[in-house]
């Protein structure tokens, strides 16, 4: 993979419905990164960070804890990326590339599958604009049907979202803010690549991998989210 080798750092955005299996394929593609660029040249950014004080409000509101309006959380998590963007820019400044386990297009499809009339497409967008463009995003694609059979054992279900109906309102936004095949997508987030992520874990993984080897970004400057 030569063209990895660019001069700043990669910016990669893994999406995906809850249990789609981005945290472990984040850290799968981590691993083989590291491997390939060497120790220290790769970092995982989860987003929502909920180690900030917003991110402990945030966390408060998913856990329900708390209550808040809709518009009220969905601007908390848009800051909550806005903290996170001087330190991504260094990084990818600096060469080291940066994995975000969930990025814009879930703050934007979580609050639109609400269908609060008020909180439009161009609404729910409009706080995100200029924050770092990425170069690739992974839309890591399930059926909720089919996680929610996967998960009966698990601890789905605990936090707010976890609702399979709502799930799937969720899966058709992701769909229109990164398009297919035969739709751009509402938001540029870079190069697109949607996988089956029902596939068993190794060959999700090797799609992946895939998808970031051929990525070639040259001389390509950072852009922003429009
Ligand atoms: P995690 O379970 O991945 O921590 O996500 N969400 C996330 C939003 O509603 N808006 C956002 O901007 C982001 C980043 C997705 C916590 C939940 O929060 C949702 C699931």
């Amino acid at each position: 993979a030569e063209n990895l080798k660019s001069s700043r750092g990669l910016l990669v955005v893994f999406e995906g419905l809850d249990r789609a299996g981005k945290t472990t394929q984040c850290q799968l593609l981590y691993e083989k990164l590291t491997k390939k660029l060497g120790a220290g040249r790769v970092r995982v950014q989860k987003v929502p960070d909920r180690s900030t004080q917003i991110g402990h409000a945030i966390n408060a509101y998913l856990v329900s804890q708390t209550h808040l309006p809709d518009q009220a959380i969905h601007l908390l998590f848009s800051a909550n990326r806005w903290e996170l963007r001087e330190s991504i820019l260094s990084s990818l400044a600096a060469g080291q590339t940066v994995i975000l386990d969930r990025y814009v297009p879930s703050g934007v499809a979580y609050s639109l599958a609400k269908g609060i009339p008020d909180m439009s497409l161009e609404w729910c967008l409009a706080p995100d604009r200029g924050l770092p463009q990425p170069d690739v995003t992974i839309f890591l694609d399930v059926d909720p049907e089919n996680v929610k059979l996967q998960t009966a054992r698990a601890d789905f279900g605990r936090e707010r979202y976890e609702v399979s109906e709502f799930q799937a309102k969720v899966r058709e936004s992701f769909k229109t803010i990164l398009g297919d095949d035969d739709h751009p997508g509402a938001l540029r987030m870079g190069k697109v690549v949607t996988i089956d992520a029902s596939q068993e874990l190794d060959a999700v993984a090797t799609c992946i991998w895939d998808a970031i080897k051929t990525l070639d970004i040259g001389d390509k400057e950072m852009e922003v989210i429009q």
